[in-house]
């Protein structure tokens, strides 16, 4: 019988792994399996004596506590797991031979780790960053990781700068400050100097860098990889994962605030969302490309910043992935779990990119100092489901048991056992790529075009999605204290888009300096020829994208949206079934918050219980807001000055908002006249109200109104 007091442990039972443990119904012993009879004092030389170092039970225990914390990774340090499943929609064989992408009727386990990259362990979900999206699926042929982000570029395009920009973006080495933000000198410094990072730049200056949640952002491999098919022929390919829910974000301000009300916002919401079984879904895409064309784009493929536009080459949605289930022990599955772009199965393998090749090296090198042993493998999060045999040994907490007297190949021994397995039996070939070079310290030529789609990025933006680009780089470079890199950044940004470093410059109360007056490049050897690096520009096939806007995604449902009820005693209680009952049949959540927790009296004999006061919430962790109607209740929050803020915070941040009834004169009390605005639904109709929420946001009112929060 498990322990009714832990639902947690009370939850599963079946599919348990090897190691799992629970304390259900058990006694309490040592990590020898001494149970143990007082686990409140330690043992001591009389009651008010000193203690005794014999207290084996007390060192144990303490020990153990004391060496409870490993080395959190250097960069992704804070993220949040799930597990699931990968599901392929028809046989990739023309393409790639990998089991998991031939068999429709398999469900391959995944692990997913959603995270951060600069901020520590316990920093804030809402930090502007790219977020980590990385995938271990357990095939039948072994521990396939696709590593990603939820932005298809990266800021440097060789392995050798990773440690130079890590530091320059993690907090400054002297004082520790900022955390979890690029907003500062030694990032801007670094970027100001490095012009191919322009592209990765308008990412994360755009709202791509502020997620609404994990279940609503894309996730790139970034790197061109190869597929691989049983005839041995090779296509490039591109991974692409594309939310069900759609990409949204939040409002920039929305972001500051949410770190403060709920710095585990988007930890919080992926948990209850599966908790909930509004289970996270997302589509793996590629883009395909045949060998031959690897020359056909005016951008080189091995250059890590840049895409394939899909108006160019059309991302094939292969198949579906669904997280349904939360980790048991946050520890031992999200904190232990060791990704690494190097873990492959035949019909996937590497191409050139000079930044996917350093990180082959990276990810092996970090868990051993990470997870402390080469047998991180061990780990239960990170064992293959596919039987492993070989002839490695020994090492610091070695689990496995290795049975026999050969541990060498070739042997006669043990029978020639484990034997080299043929590529009929699944035996991983790398691809036989022709290659030849001089040894060389170089970069392409083809690399040096890093304009051009940042470029296209910016232009494939709507108006309020340019706007809060702009106000991004404002922001970050008003944190700047060294003018001359704020003037560096103008130079380059005039170089993406005349009118974009304009409005920055503008904000700054700077000019933009004339480009020939920039530094050209300084990521070039000390005795590298200044034109050879010079940057140049190359048209590219499209001028805008829509794949790159938000303002396209999928704005159909309200699925787990958090929609607040404002209410206080007096509340119309048949006006809040009518919108609750309507909200919930479309899958969204509803919370009521009130001026207080406890029981809300209604018009009617029923009494509502607040599910939050405006305490313990604020309108920033909320998608939307309804203020039902009720004489004495619509009184009360008119003159409520948290209510009153929690609306006009919710206006601002563009969220659709509806009342009904005596509703309306408190919007009215929140100073937030009637106007064409297709966000603020007065008539009550929850057809339209849905409608709403479904888009997301209506960003254009933040150029049409001004509300102040
Ligand atoms: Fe990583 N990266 N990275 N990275 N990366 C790590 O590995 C590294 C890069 C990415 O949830 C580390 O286990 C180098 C690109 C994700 O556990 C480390 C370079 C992309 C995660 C490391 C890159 C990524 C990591 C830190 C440049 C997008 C988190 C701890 C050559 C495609 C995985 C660890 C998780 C983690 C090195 C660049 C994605 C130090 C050297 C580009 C999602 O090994």
């Amino acid at each position: 019988m498990a322990n009714p007091k832990d639902p947690q442990q009370d939850k599963k039972t079946e599919n348990l792994a090897p190691h799992t443990a629970d304390n259900a119904d058990q006694l309490l012993t040592t990590n020898q399996g001494l149970r143990i009879n007082d686990n409140q004092h330690s043992l001591k030389a009389g009651e008010r004596g000193p203690s005794l170092l014999e207290d084996f039970i007390l060192r144990e225990k303490i020990t153990h506590f004391d060496h409870e914390r490993i080395p959190e990774r250097v960069v992704h340090a804070r993220g949040s797991g799930a597990h699931g499943y990968f599901q392929v929609y028809e046989p990739m064989g023309k393409y790639t031979k990998a089991g998991f992408l031939n068999d429709p009727s398999r469900k391959t386990p995944v692990f997913v780790r959603f995270s951060t990259v600069a901020g520590s362990r316990g920093s804030t979900d809402l930090a502007r960053d790219a977020r980590g999206f990385a995938v271990k699926f357990y095939t039948d042929e072994g521990n396939y990781d696709l590593v990603g982000n939820n932005i298809p570029v990266f800021f440097i395009q060789d392995a050798m700068k990773f440690p130079d920009f890590v530091h320059a973006v993690k907090p400054e080495p002297h004082h520790e400050m900022p955390q979890a933000a690029s907003a500062h000198d030694t990032f801007w410094d670094f970027i100001s100097l490095m012009p191919e990072s322009m592209h990765m730049i308008m990412w994360v200056m755009s709202d791509r860098a502020i997620p609404r949640s994990y279940r609503m952002m894309e996730g790139f491999g970034v790197h061109t990889f190869r597929f691989i098919n049983e005839a041995g022929q090779s296509h490039f390919v591109k991974f692409h994962w594309k939310p069900l829910l759609g990409v949204h974000a939040v409002a920039w301000d929305e972001a500051l605030k949410i770190s403060g009300k709920d710095p585990d916002f988007h930890r919080r919401d992926l948990w209850n969302a599966i908790e909930s079984g509004a289970f996270p879904e997302y589509e793996l895409g590629v883009q395909i490309v045949p060998e031959e064309d690897e020359h056909k784009f005016p951008f080189d493929l091995l250059d890590p910043t840049k895409i394939i536009p899909e108006e160019v080459v059309p991302v094939q949605r292969i198949g579906r992935m669904v997280l349904n289930r939360n980790p048991d022990n946050f520890f031992a599955e999200t904190e232990q779990v060791a990704f690494h772009p190097g873990h492959l199965v035949p019909g996937i393998d590497f191409s050139n990119d000079p930044l996917l090749q350093g990180r082959l090296f990276s990810y092996l090198d970090t868990q051993l100092s990470r997870l402390g042993s080469p047998n991180f493998h061990e780990i239960p999060i990170n064992r293959p489901v596919a039987p492993l045999h070989n002839n490695q040994r020994d090492g610091h907490m070695r689990q496995t048991i290795n049975r026999g007297g050969t541990s060498y190949e070739p042997n006669t021994l043990g029978g020639g056992c484990p034997f080299q397995a043929k590529m009929a039996d699944g035996g991983f070939t790398s691809h036989q790529e022709r290659v030849e070079g001089h040894k060389v310290r170089a970069r392409s030529r083809s690399f040096f075009d890093h304009f051009s789609q940042a470029a296209l990025f910016y232009h494939s933006q709507s108006a309020p999605e340019k706007t809060h680009i702009v106000n991004a780089l404002r922001f970050e470079l008003g944190k700047v204290t060294v003018t001359d890199i704020r003037i560096r950044m103008l130079g380059l940004l005039n170089q993406v888009d005349t009118s974009l470093a304009a409005q920055v410059a503008a904000g700054l109360g700077l000019e933009v300096p004339a480009t020939p007056e920039q530094p050209v490049n300084h990521s070039i050897p000390a005795d590298g020829d200044p034109e050879q690096f010079q940057p140049f520009t190359v048209a590219q096939q499209v001028t805008a994208s829509a794949a790159l806007s938000m303002a396209h995604t999928v704005k159909n449902t309200i699925k787990s949206r958090q929609i607040a009820f404002l209410l206080a005693n007096g509340v119309a209680a048949e006006e809040v079934d009518k919108m609750k009952t309507a909200l919930e049949r479309q899958g969204a959540v509803v919370q009521l918050v009130a001026p207080h927790l406890g029981a809300i009296t209604t018009d009617t004999d029923k009494v509502l219980e607040a599910d939050q006061s405006f305490l313990t919430t604020g309108s920033v962790l909320f998608d939307a807001v309804y203020i039902p109607g009720g004489a004495a209740g619509t009184a009360q929050l008119q003159t409520h000055p948290d209510a009153l803020h929690f609306i006009r915070e919710a206006c601002r941040h563009c969220k659709a908002i509806a009342v009904t009834g005596a509703g309306a004169t408190v919007l009215e009390a929140a100073f937030i006249p009637p106007a064409d605005d297709p966000g603020i639904i007065t008539d009550g109709h929850p057809e339209a109200f849905i409608a709403a929420i479904a888009q997301h946001r209506c960003w254009d009112r933040e150029s049409q109104r001004s509300i102040p929060a």
